[in-house]
C-alpha cells in the first residue's frame, strides 16, 4: 500500500486517556479509535493485524479437528432463559427488544446457542465427539472498560465448544483445545502460561487461564520458576499430536505438573510446598480461558443422544475461549520499546515499509518501484514528500519487522539500507540481498 492512498491517521503527541504502552501506542500508530466508551473502530492497520491473528488462531483450531461454523451476534432471550443464565448474568448483559417486543440480547458468549444447534440436529453417540468454534464479535457491558482493546466492550473472540459422550471423552476434547492453544500463541510470538482459575459465570469444575506476563496484567498471579527455565513451549509446539490420546495425557501432564495459579485460585497450602528460590508472583494478561463443565447445559436444555445401550444421555461439554482482539494489545505490551510497536513476523501488518528518502529523485523512485513490485501487498510504501525523520519515526512507531531505506546516495551507486525493527541492526545491500532477507523463514501459511 502506499502510505499517501492509505488511511493510517498516526498521532505525534501522547493520548492522555490512555495509561499503558499499547493502548497509547495503538492509537498513535493509527490501529484503532474508540467510538463509544470500550467500543473501538479498527482502521486499517489494525485490522491487518486482527486478521492475521485470527488466520492464526483459525489454523490452529482446524488442526486440532474443530469446524468453524458462525453463529449471529444477536440471540433470543429464551435459549438464556432455559439455562437459567438469563437473570444471573445481570447488567453486563446488553439487553435488547425487537419491534415485536420479544426479549433479545447481543450475546457475551455462545453456550446456550450451541447446545441448541446440536440439539436440534445430533441423536446418537455415535456422531460425537463434536468440536465446533467460531469467531465473531461480543457484548459485555463491563464496569470498568480499559486499557484500550484489552478490556473492551464489545470484542472479538474465537469461541469453541466440545460435546462428548463422556467424562473421558471430555478430557481428551479438554486437552486437545489446550495443545491447540499453545501452538497459537507460540506462532504469535507469546509466552503463555496455562494456570488453574476459576470458572466465574460459565460453570464448572476443571478451568484454566492462558497467561501473557505483563507488569500491566490485571491479574495477580503466582507460578514456578519451572515455567522460564524448561522449554515447554517448543516442546507442547512438536513432538505431541492432537489425535493421540497418550500424547495429549503427557502434554497435560507437563503443563499443569508445575504450580500456577491466578488470584481467584491461589492456594496457599500447595504455594509454601514450592521451594522459595522457585516462586514467582507477577502481574498477567489472560488472553485464553478454556473451561470443562460436564452436563451443565445439556442437562439444562434437555440435549441428550442416545448412548451405546439405548440410553438417553446428556453429553459432556467444554467450552474454549480466546480473547483475539485483546491479543493485538497483549502482543504489544509483550513487544514494543519507547520508540513504538515491534510487531512478530508472524502478525505484522506488513513485513516491512519501504521508506523513499527523497521521491522525485530518480534513482530513489526506481529502486523503491521495484521493491514495491516485489514485495505487493507485503509492504508499506512510505511516498509521502516529508522529511526523512518523520518516515523514520512512523516506520518505528508502526513497527514493521523490516524497513528498507532508500536514499540518494545509495540508490545512485545501486544499495539500499536494511533495518531490522527488533534489534535496530542495520546493513548497507543490494535491493535483491535485501528482499531476499526479509522474505525468508516467515510464518504465513494461508
Ligand atoms: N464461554 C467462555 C469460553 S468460550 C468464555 O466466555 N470465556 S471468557 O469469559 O474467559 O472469555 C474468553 C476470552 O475472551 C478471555 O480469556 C479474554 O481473553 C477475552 N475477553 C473476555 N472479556 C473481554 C473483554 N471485555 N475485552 C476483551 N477481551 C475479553
Amino acid at each position: 500500500m502506499r502510505l499517501t492512498q492509505g488511511f493510517i491517521p498516526t498521532i505525534k503527541e501522547t493520548p492522555n486517556e490512555a495509561q499503558i504502552a499499547s493502548h497509547r501506542l495503538m492509537l498513535r500508530a493509527g490501529l484503532v479509535r474508540q467510538t463509544s466508551a470500550g467500543i473501538y473502530a479498527w482502521l486499517p492497520l489494525g485490522l491487518r493485524v486482527l486478521r492475521n491473528i485470527e488466520r492464526i488462531v483459525r489454523e490452529e483450531q482446524d488442526a486440532s479437528g474443530a469446524q468453524e461454523l458462525l453463529m449471529p451476534t444477536i440471540q433470543p432471550a429464551e435459549l438464556w432463559r432455559e439455562s437459567g443464565r438469563y437473570d444471573d448474568y445481570g447488567a453486563e448483559m446488553l439487553r435488547i427488544q425487537d419491534r415485536h417486543e420479544r426479549d433479545m440480547l447481543y450475546g457475551p458468549t455462545n453456550e446456550e446457542m450451541i447446545t441448541d444447534l446440536f440439539r436440534q440436529s445430533v441423536r446418537s453417540y455415535r456422531e460425537l465427539p463434536k468440536l465446533l468454534y467460531h469467531i465473531q464479535w461480543k457484548f459485555r457491558d463491563e464496569v470498568r472498560p480499559r486499557f484500550g482493546v484489552m478490556r473492551g466492550r464489545e470484542f472479538l473472540m474465537k469461541d469453541a465448544y466440545s460435546f462428548d459422550l463422556d467424562h473421558a471423552g471430555a478430557v481428551v476434547s479438554y486437552r486437545k483445545m489446550m495443545l491447540a492453544y499453545m501452538r497459537t500463541f507460540q506462532r504469535l510470538g507469546l509466552k503463555a502460561i496455562p494456570m488453574e482459575a476459576d470458572t466465574g459465570p460459565i460453570g464448572g469444575d476443571l478451568s484454566h487461564e492462558f497467561i501473557i506476563l505483563a507488569p500491566t496484567g490485571e491479574s495477580q498471579v503466582f507460578y514456578d520458576a519451572a515455567f522460564e527455565e524448561i522449554d515447554y513451549l517448543a516442546r507442547g509446539a512438536g513432538g505431541f499430536r492432537h489425535d493421540s490420546a497418550a500424547d495429549l495425557e503427557r502434554f497435560f501432564r507437563e503443563m499443569t505438573s508445575h504450580y500456577a495459579a491466578t488470584d481467584e485460585k491461589h492456594d496457599t497450602v500447595k504455594w509454601d510446598a514450592v521451594a522459595p528460590e522457585r516462586r514467582r508472583e507477577g502481574r498477567g494478561i489472560e488472553v485464553g480461558h478454556i473451561f470443562y463443565f460436564g452436563d451443565k447445559y445439556t442437562k439444562a436444555m434437555n440435549a441428550t443422544v442416545t448412548g451405546p445401550d439405548g440410553k438417553q444421555v446428556h453429553p459432556e461439554m467444554g467450552s474454549y475461549g480466546i480473547g483475539v482482539s485483546r491479543l493485538v494489545g497483549a502482543v504489544i505490551e509483550a513487544s514494543h520499546d519507547d520508540a513504538g510497536i515491534i510487531w512478530p513476523e508472524s502478525i505484522a501488518p506488513f513485513r516491512a515499509a519501504i521508506l523513499n528518502l527523497k521521491p522525485g529523485d530518480a534513482a530513489c523512485d526506481a529502486a523503491c518501484a521495484k521493491l514495491y513490485d516485489a514485495l505487493g501487498a507485503d509492504a508499506l510504501y512510505d511516498d509521502r514528500e516529508d522529511r526523512a525523520g518523520v518516515k523514520f519515526n512512523d516506520a518505528d512507531l508502526m513497527g514493521h519487522p523490516w524497513q528498507l531505506v532508500v536514499g540518494p546516495r545509495g540508490a545512485a551507486s545501486g544499495k539500499i539500507e536494511l533495518k531490522r525493527r527488533a534489534s535496530g541492526e542495520r546493513v548497507e545491500l543490494t535491493p535483491e540481498d535485501a528482499l531476499t532477507r526479509i522474505s525468508a523463514g516467515v510464518d504465513r501459511r494461508a
